[in-house]
């Protein structure tokens, strides 16, 4: 195991052991645990594990050090399966539920015998919940809108988790003798955020070795569905798997009518028809003719095996090819006919990341470590942004820390270890009344700042709005982060004028971060098209909170594409060079 998953088990054991209603030295000592892990080098953490050195590290015990070991070495831990079967399941949902902390959880369960997410909306249902001490009304009303959530989102999945369960998937029906092509289409293909199920296509003429691959591959929790040229499963996460397979001549057809969006086809198809053509998943056949699975092989007209790609099917019709993410019948035909589209942004068009963050905030990687992966992922430049002084659970920076943070990374650049050149910079509180965390001496001293909001997200509209662009207004802002402040699934963003922070950024030269995060995608694509063209500059932050985060400026991409954002349109798009004269000249004019 390595460092961050190590700090994972020790969190989970902390809170474990808090829905048991262990001893707070006991609960703190893991939650400590897991920070101090984070902390260690990972060279540092294996060799002092193997020469049971670990002791010596500050804040890490005797029976520490020997959990940390066992799961070092073997990947398990025998203390936390015991202790995970001992607490209900159930009880780990609840937790998850916003607002609950593991004591409410715990009081739930010793005063009401709640243990199961049913249990706990029928408590609420019956007013139960409200009458305990510490909860009251706005908590049951708070608690049973976290289990509504819950079951709206159940049914969705983050675009990013859809990918990792699609990917091995794809591998496997690729290996297989007689796929001649395949693709996961539907919204997985057009990167929408959330994924309702996955939609996968192969090309075959010989289905059924493949159907019975596909209803028995690893992960597969139950077969919905299945026929001859079809199969239905639900894997293990929940996810639903929809498998097609289709004569190679017929294969480009349903490619597009899967992919979608259900708009977008119906667009397509009434330009098929004001042709005389016939468009559906079997082909593109002439309009009075009969077509589709029961009929005849179609005579004449547009042969199916004239068309072999999306490209020529779209030329077919007098368009130039759309891109899978902009097929969401909001315009991108009529800029097709037009030969209008965008040449959208791409993952290998990125050259360096900023907003990061490192063990010095709420980070899991090193100032080091990160730089290492952001030079193993080939970007010129690592912007780091920890968290202010006022965000206190994310263990933000004062000003002397910042100070401390800024020569390490100056002397990191120095030192020439690394090819990739690290930014200072910050991401700075909005307070409630829109001042800044820092001060603009101390925001004077980086090459860049970030300001998001982290606190009172429920403030009046107008509230939010004026408070966002009061933050924009102060020298010194480089960029806005995550704007609605949304997690996807989870929570809705805060009340806020879009239109109208656009609109400041644009008065004051202010860079709106996409957010890249898959959690966040925030400000959202459906906004980006009409900002850009308005010429507000973008800037794709993954948000990393650790080494394997920085990869996600690619969904982030995904998203920017969405937006039919071009590489002209991003500011991490620039060479190194121009990035930081794009920073410098910024600084100047505060
Ligand atoms: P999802 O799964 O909810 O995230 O969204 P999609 O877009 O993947 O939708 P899904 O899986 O229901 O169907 C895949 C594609 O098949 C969809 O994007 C377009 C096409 N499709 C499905 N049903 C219809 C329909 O009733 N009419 C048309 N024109 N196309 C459809
Ligand atoms: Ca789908
Ligand atoms: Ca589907
Ligand atoms: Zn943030």
């Amino acid at each position: 195991m390595n460092k961050t998953e190590i700090a994972a088990v020790l969190t989970e054991i902390g809170t474990l052991l808090e829905l048991k209603g262990e001893n707070p030295f006991k609960i703190r000592a893991y939650q400590a645990g897991a920070r101090i892990v984070e902390t260690l080098p990972e060279e540092e953490l294996k060799q002092r594990s193997a020469a049971g050195t670990l002791e010596e590290v500050k804040g890490i015990g005797e029976a520490l050090a020997q959990k940390i070991t066992e799961l070092q070495t073997t990947g398990r831990l025998e203390f936390f399966e015991k202790l995970k079967a001992s607490v209900p399941a159930g009880l780990g949902e609840i937790l998850q539920i916003p607002g609950m902390g593991a004591k409410k959880t715990r009081a739930l369960q010793e005063k009401l015998g709640i243990d199961t997410i049913a249990k706990l909306r029928a408590a609420c249902a019956a007013n139960q919940v409200a009458a305990l001490d510490g909860f009251g009304e706005k908590t049951q009303e708070k608690i049973l809108a976290g289990i509504r959530n819950r079951e709206a989102y159940g049914k969705r999945h983050l675009w990013q988790d859809a990918w990792d369960a699609a990917a091995p998937i794809l591998a496997g029906l690729k290996k297989l003798p007689g796929v001649k092509q395949v693709e996961a289409c539907g919204s997985m293909r057009r990167r929408l955020e959330t994924v309702g199920d996955l939609d996968f296509l192969v090309a075959t003429t010989e289905p059924a070795p493949i159907v019975e691959w596909f209803v028995t591959q690893g992960g597969v929790k139950e077969v919905t569905a299945r026929g001859e040229s079809k199969a239905s499963v639900r894997l293990e996460s929940g996810l639903q798997a929809d498998l097609r397979l289709v004569p190679p001549e017929q294969f480009v057809f349903t490619l597009h009518h899967l992919t979608g969006s259900k708009d977008h086809n119906v667009q397509m198809r009434q330009r098929a028809l004001a042709r005389g053509l016939s468009m559906s998943e079997w082909g593109l056949f002439p309009a009075d003719q009969k077509h589709g699975p029961s009929a005849e092989k179609p005579e004449g007209g547009a042969r199916k095996t004239d068309i072999k790609t999306e490209e020529q099917l779209f030329k077919k019709l007098g368009l130039a090819f759309v891109p899978p993410e902009l097929r969401e019948g909001l315009g991108e035909i009529e800029a097709a006919e037009q030969d209008a589209l965008p040449q959208l942004v791409e993952a290998a068009d990125i050259r360096g990341v900023f907003h990061n963050h490192t063990t010095a905030s709420d980070g899991h990687n090193t100032l080091e470590e990160m730089t290492a992966a952001a030079q193993a992922l080939g970007l010129e430049y690592l912007g780091i942004a920890d968290h202010s002084k006022s965000s206190v659970q994310a263990r933000g920076l004062t000003e002397e820390r910042l100070g401390a943070q800024i020569a390490e990374i100056k002397a990191l650049n120095a030192s020439g270890k690394f090819k990739t050149h690290v930014f200072t910079g910050t991401e700075c509180d909005i307070l409630p009344d829109g001042k800044l965390d820092f001060d603009a001496g101390v925001l004077g001293q980086l090459d860049y700042t970030v300001v998001s909001v982290h606190s009172s997200f429920r403030q009046e509209r107008e509230v939010m709005t004026k408070r966002i662009i009061r933050a924009l207004e102060q020298p010194h802002v480089t960029m806005l982060g995550h704007l609605t402040g949304r997690l996807l699934l989870e929570r809705e963003g805060y009340e806020v004028d879009v239109d109208k922070v656009i609109d400041a950024a644009l008065a004051n030269g202010v860079i709106i971060e996409l957010n890249a995060s898959p959690w966040r995608l925030d400000l959202d694509w459906r906004h980006w098209r009409k900002a850009a063209e308005r010429g507000l500059l973008c800037s794709i932050n993954p948000d990393a909170h650790s080494t394997a985060g920085l990869a996600h400026f690619r969904t982030g991409v995904g998203a920017a594409r969405k937006g039919w954002l071009t590489k002209e349109h991003i500011l991490n798009t620039r060479p190194l060079a121009q990035v930081k004269k794009w920073l410098a000249a910024k600084r100047k004019g505060a």
